[in-house]
């Protein structure tokens, strides 16, 4: 009850006046038309909705392109072959033709923006897997046949914008396809390892200082593979050997063998700023994931972020914005990206971190006050970029790196039922939605995907798979497994989603509001926030309640005070079994805070 009296009184400064709830107001929330969203031209980065998606794994909407390219095109010969839909490393035939049939399921499920994996031509088969993922670039100017042409994504783009979606393509700077070889490392065709593990031991500059380095060379046969043609010259990457991921070889080393450019030079810079501002003036896509930014020396992106979205708008692109992947689970390694890096905005891992601290290792919430302690961090402005901030972030649950929110509750030590990882699932969409930042959707979290782990395992396909360790997956909330077709508009998470969306756009505090903490203690339990925001005069301020507990939360300031308006109450979607709810039957419901769920009460 001291908790309660502390958010009461917490509350009681703020405002005021004598609301009283009714419940027909609340049910207006289900039953309110769609919200029409800003044209997404004038659209700001902070109104949209994610989804994330591997065009592979999705849909198959032409079966001409499964092989890549043609048989007969000697041209791009290497981006033909690696299609096995039996083997979770090959391609699987889903493509942007899929992705553009299937906009109709994204836009029902209120998504706003699609993040696809890169979608550049790719070598088609490398070390005994498939590009597949998009990962492996060797001409960055035009689409991998696998997933159509560029015709098929200006298609895409040109469709998604009809209904007011937007299209991110996710870049790479940082690499190319692994061509480039060493001497002492492989054999001269570049096939067979010469070193024992398969790994060329990075070399520091310091090591190059004495003469100790390595030989640099493209194998016969590949010496024009790369478009641009500046890219087939060794001049420019690093060539110091395989990354340790510390130190000098998080930047300057090769990831996994894949060629890492050198980033410190200026014609790179130069270079890879004029190959993304034509990809802006042939697609016009409405901004950037940038993979790899940790990777990346920090002046690069000092020229490169400001370069782009100054060449943007003179494309008529106002409000493109640019995101990055700094794979780092603290606000203070994150911010620098922004605040130094003149990046607009990072994907927040630190919120990724402490969703899993508090929902799946049942961790206090104050570890989401801390972490929402720092969002100072991110506050700066720029001359030649728009103001950051942690609004701007981007929130997510689970990835196709690290795997799946819903992988990591399954392997919980706690053992939590399917009903209770249905509910901690939709309590930490709740929390990526309703903070502050931009939440993503990582497909096939919609459908109840689960996973064996990151990477590979978490790259389901949502049309039939032929994967066994996929289709063996017990997915959530659902009797289907991933054998089958797995677009189905009724499943309780797409139609939550749905439901999160339709709030998120109606509220615009929701979107744009200040966040302060109200309240969080050092169990699961309450975690309550305050978001404020104020736009043509109006203020509207919001009061969200997540609980993260196992047993319901009183909130007695309802009915002492009502001074607060209840809007939306997440119900209990399935029974969560092994919960207390032993409430007092006496209080009103309105100040009930189900287990492990959230209510959105406005505060006048
Ligand atoms: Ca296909
Ligand atoms: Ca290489
Ligand atoms: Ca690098
Ligand atoms: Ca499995």
């Amino acid at each position: 009850m001291r908790i309660l009296l502390s958010l009461c009184r917490l509350l009681a400064l703020t405002l005021v006046v004598n609301v009283e709830v009714y419940a027909s107001e609340v049910s207006d929330v289900f039953t309110a038309k769609a919200v029409k969203l800003s044209p997404y031209q004038q659209r700001d980065f902070q109104d949209e909705i994610f989804y994330f998606v591997l065009p592979d794994r999705f849909y198959n909407g032409d079966k001409s392109n499964d092989l890549g390219a043609a048989a007969n095109d000697t041209k791009r010969a290497l981006s033909r072959g690696g299609f096995d839909k039996t083997n979770k490393g090959m391609y699987h035939g889903g493509d942007l033709a899929g992705l553009t049939e299937k906009l109709p399921y994204l836009d029902n499920m209120g998504i706003t923006a699609i993040w696809l994996t890169p979608v550049l031509r790719n070598q088609a088969v490398q070390n005994g897997s498939s590009g597949y993922h998009g990962y492996w670039i060797v001409d960055f100017s035009e689409i991998d046949p696998h997933l159509g042409t560029n015709a098929a994504l200006k298609n895409l783009i040109d469709k998604a914008h009809k209904r007011n979606i937007k299209v991110f393509f996710d870049i790479i700077t940082n690499h190319t396809a692994d061509v480039i070889k060493y001497k002492e490392c492989h054999s001269s065709d570049g096939l067979t390892w010469l070193l024992e593990g398969k790994n060329c031991p990075f070399k520091s500059l310091a090591q190059l200082a004495q003469g100790d380095t390595y030989i640099p060379f493209i194998p016969k046969g590949s010496e024009n593979l790369k478009t641009p043609a500046w890219l087939n010259s060794v001049d420019v990457y690093h060539n110091q050997g395989d990354s340790n991921w510390v130190g000098e070889s998080a930047i300057r080393g090769d990831f996994a063998g894949l060629d890492d450019v050198d980033t410190n030079s200026e014609q790179v810079v130069k270079g890879m700023i004029d190959i993304y501002k034509a990809i802006i003036d042939e697609f016009k896509p409405d901004g950037f994931r940038i993979d790899t930014v940790k990777h990346v020396n920090m002046a690069f992106w000092q020229s490169f972020s400001p370069a782009l979205i100054a060449h943007a708008k003179t494309q008529g692109i106002d409000n493109f914005f640019m995101y990055g992947e700094v794979y780092s689970f603290e606000p203070k390694l994150l911010s620098p990206f922004t605040v130094e890096g003149k990046l607009q905005s990072v994907l927040d891992f630190a919120l990724q971190g402490a969703l899993q601290q508090t929902l799946v290792e049942q961790k206090g919430t104050d570890v989401l006050a801390k972490l929402f302690a720092q969002d100072y961090l991110y506050q700066t402005s720029h001359h030649d970029i728009e103001n950051t901030n942690a609004n701007q972030l981007v929130n997510f649950t689970g990835n196709h790196d690290m795997g799946r929110f819903a992988y990591a509750l399954k392997e919980s030590q706690h053992n939590y039922s399917e009903s209770e990882q249905i509910q901690r699932n939709l309590l930490a969409h709740a929390l990526l939605y309703f903070s502050r930042g931009v939440p993503v959707i990582y497909y096939g979290d919609e459908q109840g995907f689960v996973g064996d782990g990151g990477d590979q395992a978490s790259r389901q396909d949502m049309m039939p798979s032929k994967v066994v360790s996929y289709n063996d997956d017990d997915l959530l909330a659902t009797d289907k497994s991933t054998a089958v077709d797995n677009f189905d508009m009724s499943h309780v998470f797409y139609q939550t989603f749905a439901k999160y969306a339709q709030l998120y756009q109606q509220y615009p505090a929701l979107r744009f509001g200040q966040q302060t903490t109200l309240y969080s203690q050092d169990k699961p339990g309450v975690f309550a926030i305050q978001r404020v925001y104020s736009w043509q005069g109006k203020t509207q301020k919001l009061v969200i309640v997540f609980n993260t507990a196992k047993q319901a939360k009183n909130l007695d300031m309802i009915t002492d005070k009502s001074a607060i308006k209840l809007l939306y109450k997440s119900t209990l979607s399935t029974a969560v079994d092994n919960v207390d709810s032993n409430i007092d039957s006496n209080v009103d419901d309105n100040s009930i805070i189900e287990p492990l769920s959230f209510v959105i009460y406005n505060l006048k």
